[in-house]
């Protein structure tokens, strides 16, 4: 898509935006080279999310999550920030609000220089005892010894949410106020099943919201997406902040 292609209506929008809000998921990752979860290639063709992605997988066979876990710290740690992530960092420093709600848990949107960042999945890099629920962070690949353990001897865990499992709610609370108050929502790569996540562009689209999905398939958000840009995050989010910043 190119900058000149953009809808005189999304540019003017673009523009005008004051409080912006950006939710992003795995395929915002995919450009560079992260697996997404449900795509051809995804991370689930091999394995399925209850057989691993759960607290009773990590009962069951804690050694087992955690070789699937560092099997993907070991490709996110060859993984740079690509353009849909950089874009999305400058147009933080251009809109006077601006949030970022990811479900990735791989750490590149901070990677590429956003800040206000709500990881609302969790985060890869960070550990948690299973007794002490100390956090730290773990970032050796592969791990020194697996499952690994905390000082004290008890298990540690990914500090990611897994299914079944509840969000912070601190970080709900932050994200829907956002959503609830924000002119323009971006919808970035992600295939809108997840919940809570599926259902926060709704929050925005009853607050009157502009809400632009990119993805290059559609999803159950194109319903209620006011434009949905098939492509490429990698590439439609840079043309975007170039109209963006044509005054
Ligand atoms: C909760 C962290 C309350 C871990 C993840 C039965 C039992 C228990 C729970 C449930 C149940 N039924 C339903 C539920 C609720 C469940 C849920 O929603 N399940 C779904 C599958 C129906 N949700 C939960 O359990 C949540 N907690 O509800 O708590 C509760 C408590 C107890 C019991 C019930 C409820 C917790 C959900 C969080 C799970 N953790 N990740 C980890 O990463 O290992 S989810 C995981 O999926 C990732 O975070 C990922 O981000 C997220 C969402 O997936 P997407 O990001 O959308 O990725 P996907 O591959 O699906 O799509 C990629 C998209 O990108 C595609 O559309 C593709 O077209 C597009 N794309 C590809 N390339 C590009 C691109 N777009 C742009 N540019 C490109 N280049």
């Amino acid at each position: 898509m190119e900058a000149n292609s953009i809808p005189t209506e999304l540019s003017e929008i673009l523009k005008k935006a004051r409080r912006v809000v950006a939710i992003t998921g795995a395929g915002i990752s995919a450009e560079s080279g992260v697996p997404t979860f449900r795509g051809k290639d995804g991370l689930w063709k091999s394995f399925r999310a209850e057989d691993l992605a759960t607290p009773w997988a990590f009962e069951r066979d804690p050694a087992l999550v955690w070789k699937w876990y560092d099997w993907r710290r070991g490709l996110i740690a060859k993984a740079r920030p690509n353009a849909g992530h950089l874009a999305l960092a400058e147009m933080e420093k251009r809109y006077p609000e601006f949030t970022l709600i990811t479900q990735n848990v791989d750490g590149l949107h901070r990677k590429a220089g956003s800040h206000k960042v709500i990881e609302i999945h969790g985060n890869l890099w960070r550990v948690r005892c299973t007794a002490e629920e100390k956090i730290f962070y773990l970032e050796d690949v592969p791990l020194p010894e697996i499952p690994p353990h905390c000082s004290c001897g008890a298990l540690v865990r990914p500090d990611v949410v897994w299914f079944g499992e509840s969000l912070n709610p601190m970080l709900i609370q932050e994200s829907q106020r956002a959503l609830a108050t924000c002119d323009l929502l971006f919808v970035v790569g992600t295939s809108g099943i997840v919940q809570p996540v599926a259902s926060f562009p709704a929050i925005a689209k009853q607050s009157g919201a502009y809400i632009v999905e990119i993805n290059p398939e559609p999803t159950p958000i194109s319903a209620i997406a006011s434009i949905s840009l098939k492509g490429k995050s990698g590439e439609i989010l840079p043309e975007l902040l170039k109209t963006q910043s044509i005054q």
